[in-house]
């Protein structure tokens, strides 16, 4: 994208958020170079910091009248900056009858310093430490991920106030879904809701892993540039806090009626798991050390969170490995071997995260869930080209062509060859994910939009969603996939050991 063109729906992926030349109008940034000369500085700092002239580029930190607190936090910046970067710390400032949170982080060379207006009288620090405390306990006290996600919205929504909190959790394709909320009663539920990876672009998902919180504290804002030299880069605003956002997501939330938003990361392993996302329906600002308890607080979340999804993990193969037992039995003391594997039918789908079972053996096919019949045969029928004894099908056009059709919406296909011989399979199905994930917004909320069109709402987004996942279903993910194998495995023996015993039989 050449700098110079506008952002659209189509090229959004290409905007450089890191530099946007702008900031937002709630504070004012002076960025200093290696030798405490003022480099650059947001054309409302002189206002706002109520300078009796503009400044001179390249002018001396001392020079500027700045408190005296702060420069010495300048100072100390620029010496931390030269081991590579210095992380933010934070100094409370008064400037006439105005509080400031004055931010100062080193990055790339540079000392750049925020002053964020505060508006309300914040809590005192001892007043967070405790609240993000209190908050941090409750979390540790939960015993799914579920309910961890539950009581972190809750948490988060106490401490803030916004109207709206929600987990947003992504999805093995980058898709997001909605998994907690904890709103004002007067809004329309969003839990549960789907979006394309495409609402949040590659390039945001990539700053929110180093920088892990964002605020927008009014919707309506007008961006304030940035000055300095003619022709210097722009500033890299990767980490701070006024950084002005994408026009196409603020043009996305107005369209909700979204007037502030924050939105915290949930990292784990280095990669982007899921956000806190705040929405409220009027401006709305949080002061920093509110700020930073909600990360803190999301930090002990995502380990929270991957602790428990290990132990998950670990309770799913467990009771595999139950169901196992149950399925050698039927394998072994039944006659009937379809009717003994249909009745573990449900535990099979549970194990494996199916919605349908159709057991073939020697011929007999036995259904357990809601399929059709047609859909039956064709399952069937499109196990005869296949000679592998594991078969993984997530989309329709991983079916043979001339079954496409036939398979209607269970596209998705995991089969089990446990027996060869007697043209034993499992085959478990999933639904399409769009047949299970229906639209639950009202329509009539839904209409208003901005200059790029209706694409930028929620249900544009669910729209695009279904785009991305028609005729799929949901991937077999590794754990399921290892819990067939194991499955298959133990029912290979187990036919062995049958058909021995039947060769003895007849003997
Ligand atoms: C950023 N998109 C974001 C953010 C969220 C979402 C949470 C982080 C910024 C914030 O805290 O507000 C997406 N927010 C959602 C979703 C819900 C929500 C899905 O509340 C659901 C309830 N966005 C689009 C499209 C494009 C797009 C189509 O919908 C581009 C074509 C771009 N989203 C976009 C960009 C950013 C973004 C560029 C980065 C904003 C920034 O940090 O500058």
């Amino acid at each position: 994208r050449n700098a110079d063109a506008p952002v659209t729906l189509d090229n959004c992926a290409d905007e450089p958020i890191h530099i946007p030349g702008s900031i937002q109008p709630h504070g004012a940034i002076l960025v200093f170079g290696s030798a405490a000369q003022l480099v650059s500085w947001s054309v409302n700092a002189p206002a706002l910091l109520q300078w009796p002239a503009p400044p001179v580029l390249l002018a001396a930190v001392d020079e500027l009248g700045l408190d005296a607190a702060v420069v010495e936090k300048i100072r100390a910046c620029l010496q931390e900056l030269e081991d590579g970067e210095a992380p933010a710390s934070m100094l409370e400032t008064m400037i006439g009858a105005q509080d400031f949170d004055c931010i100062v982080h080193g990055h790339e060379g540079l000392v750049i310093v925020e002053y964020e207006c505060r508006e309300r009288e914040a809590d005192s620090v001892a007043t967070f430490a405790l609240k993000a405390h209190t908050a941090i306990e409750r979390l540790k006290r939960q015993k799914s991920v579920a309910a961890l996600l539950a009581s972190a919205v809750d948490q988060v929504r106490q401490i803030t106030g916004f109207d709206r909190v929600m987990a947003y959790r992504f999805r093995q394709d980058d898709s997001g879904e909605v998994v907690a909320e904890a709103r004002l009663d007067t809004l329309d539920p969003y839990l549960g809701r789907r979006y394309p990876a495409s609402d949040i672009p590659a390039q945001a998902r990539r700053l929110y892993v180093i920088n892990t919180l964002r605020m927008i504290g009014d919707m309506g804002y007008t961006p304030v540039p940035m000055a300095g030299r003619a022709g210097a880069a722009p500033l890299d605003m990767s980490y701070c806090v006024l950084r002005s956002v994408s026009p196409i997501h603020v043009e996305y939330l107005r369209n909700m009626g979204v007037q502030a938003s924050m939105s915290i990361s949930i990292v784990i392993s280095g990669k982007l798991w899921g956000m806190i996302a705040c929405h409220h329906m009027a401006p709305r600002r949080v002061p920093y050390a509110i700020r930073m308890a909600c990360d803190v607080m999301a930090q002990v979340l995502a380990a929270s969170v991957q602790s428990l999804e290990t132990r998950e993990r670990a309770a799913l193969t467990e009771r595999a490995a139950e169901v196992r037992t149950r399925v050698m039995q039927s394998l072994l003391h039944v006659d009937d071997v379809a009717a003994g594997l249909t009745a573990c039918a449900a535990e099979i789908c549970n194990s494996l995260g199916a919605g349908a079972l159709v057991v073939m053996h020697g011929g007999r096919v036995v259904v357990h869930g809601p399929v059709p019949a047609d859909v039956v045969a064709a399952a069937v029928a499109s196990m005869q080209s296949e000679d592998t004894d594991v078969v993984e099908r997530s989309a329709r056009r991983d079916w043979p062509a001339a079954l496409q059709q036939d398979c209607g919406k269970w596209v998705g296909l995991l089969g089990l060859r446990y027996d060869a011989a007697a043209n034993g399979w499992l085959l478990a199905l999933r639904e399409e994910q769009v047949e299970l994930v229906r639209w639950g917004g009202k329509p009539d909320k839904e209409i208003a939009h901005g200059p790029l069109g209706p694409r930028l709402t929620p249900r544009g987004s669910f729209a695009e969603w279904r785009e991305t996942v028609v005729d799929q279903a949901e991937p077999w993910e590794p754990t399921r996939l290892l819990i067939a194998r194991q499955l298959l495995a133990e029912m290979h023996r187990a036919s062995i050991t049958r058909h021995e015993q039947n060769d003895r039989a007849r003997a």
